[in-house]
């Protein structure tokens, strides 16, 4: 059996509309589920919506319409979205599913059977934006650090989830298993949480239906729905076919949760302890990436400056900037979204670099190879082209690495590297000019022949960040279905093993320059 690989998104509120936040955790999904696909597992990738809770009830109430239309149609946009720039779920859970409701029902009173729930009075300061109550250090001028706004003062009688009995557990289990939380800095984060459980506490987890009536009941008590955290983070194992699909027990086993650093809380410290609670073992991994700003300032309704997907698909064509993303920002760290920078990075990677490794390279097939792939000569291979064959082995070795440790950033700048270098070797043969000589012709061939087996290598290494545009380049060189049968990375280590004599295909350019905007 292949070993398997599932992977989530956060499932996103339905109180916003999709925004380049969303479609960054989405995209860094997709790469590692292509990733590991061409490392021969069996993937599955789950994204969804959250739709229970206040703040839903609000922005329905906002609009004027019930709660179920309003979040019909919101979910119903963000699947729009993510088909119309390629990204696609093995599984899109809503929390109004019907599977889910059953199993957040069949989690709760698990716990509570276990004796993990407890009723109580609390009284507190609410902030709807967090959808939980907030503690001191959630304040600053009597406003939620977050929201900033005012929470409300309030009284009820809730459920209260005894999270605090495993904090030490919790701790020990974070200790003894450094991949559990990356990078190391939210991990670390994490750790300071629990050592200082002045900000922590038992976990409400219901609301009485008299206030908010949105929401999955408690199965032990009918008069209560469940709070929207505990719910939503129980969509991970609906997403992954909890309880009766066959496959389950090996995707939880591998699970790895992508998220933002805004909901590292819930992640790191509730859900490891709920699934304690209900008897299940904390996922593999939960991976923490940072905040992108646009143009050095927060991304928010009020500045009016959150950006659509679509928006980017206009601008930079959708597969362009998902590799800028990619590119531009170091996993874990936030990262400042400039048009000028996408532009460059756009422009000097994908249009240049590449993409006149590309076309210079089956233009020169086209004119001196008969458009097929050329067979090296052996009495024309020199230290250059031996220095380019060990350079892919060496990018293709740690490319595996620095993917598998999510630096994502850092193995694109490797297999840029790379081209860099068949480009640079391209210059030094200089194929064009050998090709006015007779004699110049195995210096062509060799050339030419490198330059494909790179580029071969290279949509390998690449296709999972770039998966549009290295197909084409693969059916360029002759490999039209190569990514349905390669494995990594095996096939990239495997220099010369472009098919000769295969025909190559010139094409359009596949990255246009873009113009930089006018200031
Ligand atoms: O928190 N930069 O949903 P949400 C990068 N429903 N990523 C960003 C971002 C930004 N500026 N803004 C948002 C929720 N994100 C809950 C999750 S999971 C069981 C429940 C991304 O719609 C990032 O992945 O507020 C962040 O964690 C997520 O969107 C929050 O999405």
């Amino acid at each position: 059996m292949n070993p398997s690989y599932y992977v989530t998104t956060p499932i996103y509120y339905v109180n916003a509309e999709p925004h380049i936040g969303h479609a960054y955790t989405y995209c860094v999904a997709d790469t590692l589920t292509r990733f590991h696909r061409l490392r021969g597992c069996d993937v599955w990738l789950v994204t969804g919506t959250d739709e229970h809770g206040e703040k839903i009830v609000e922005a329905a109430a906002a609009r004027g319409i019930a709660p179920r239309a309003f979040t019909d149609e919101i979910s119903a946009q963000f699947r729009a979205v993510w088909d119309e720039v390629g990204l696609r779920a093995d599984r899109f859970v809503r929390t109004t599913d019907a599977d889910h409701a059953r199993n957040v029902q069949a989690i709760l009173q698990r716990v509570h059977d276990a004796g993990w729930i407890e009723l109580r009075s609390y009284d507190g300061l609410y902030c709807v934006g967090c959808e939980r109550f907030l503690t001191d250090r959630d304040l600053e001028n009597g406003r939620c650090r977050d929201h900033e706004r005012v929470p409300e003062a309030r009284r009820e009688s809730n459920y209260f989830f005894l999270m605090s009995r495993a904090f030490g557990w919790l701790r020990d289990h974070i200790e003894q298993s450094p991949g559990f939380i990356r990078p190391a800095r939210y991990r670390n984060e994490t750790l300071a949480m629990l050592r200082d459980e002045s900000g922590l506490g038992d976990l409400s987890i219901s609301r009485p239906k008299s206030r908010l009536d949105w929401g999955i009941e408690l199965p032990f008590d009918r008069d209560h729905v469940c709070y929207v955290w505990f719910d939503a983070l129980i969509s991970y194992l609906t997403g992954a076919g909890y309880p009766d699909d066959p496959t389950f027990p090996a995707r939880w086993a591998s699970a790895e949760h992508l998220i933002g650093k805004d909901i590292l809380k819930p992640h790191t410290i509730f859900w490891p302890i709920m699934l304690k609670a209900a008897g299940l073992a904390p996922p593999r991994h939960i991976s923490v990436h940072g905040y992108w700003n646009i143009e050095g300032r927060k991304m928010s309704k009020s500045l009016a400056n959150v950006l659509s997907p679509l928006t980017m698909r206009d601008r930079y064509g959708f597969e362009a900037f998902r590799y800028a993303a990619l590119r531009e920002m170091s996993f874990g760290l936030d990262a400042d979204l400039r048009d000028a920078s996408l532009v460059e990075r756009i422009n000097a990677d994908l249009a240049n670099n590449l993409g006149n490794l590309v076309s210079r390279t089956l233009n020169l097939t086209e004119r001196f190879t008969g458009g097929r792939v050329p067979a090296p000569d052996e009495g024309a291979t020199g230290e250059p082209e031996r220095e380019l064959a060990a350079l892919a082995a060496q990018t293709v070795t740690s490319v595996e690495t620095l993917v598998t440790d999510l630096e994502l950033h850092r193995a694109l700048e490797e297999i840029f590297r790379l081209v860099d270098a068949a480009n640079r070797l391209m210059d030094l043969r200089a194929p064009w000019k050998a090709a006015k000589d007779p004699a110049g012709e195995p210096i062509v061939r060799t050339t030419l022949h490198a330059a494909c087996e790179t580029l071969r290598v290279v949509a390998l290494l690449l296709a999972p960040f770039l998966p549009v545009a290295c197909a084409e380049i693969l059916a360029r060189i002759g490999l039209p279905s190569a990514l349905e049968t390669a494995r990594l990375p095996g096939d990239a280590l495997r220099w010369g093993a472009v098919p000769v004599g295969a025909p190559t295909r010139k094409g359009s350019p596949l990255f246009p320059r873009l113009e930089a905007r006018k200031p």
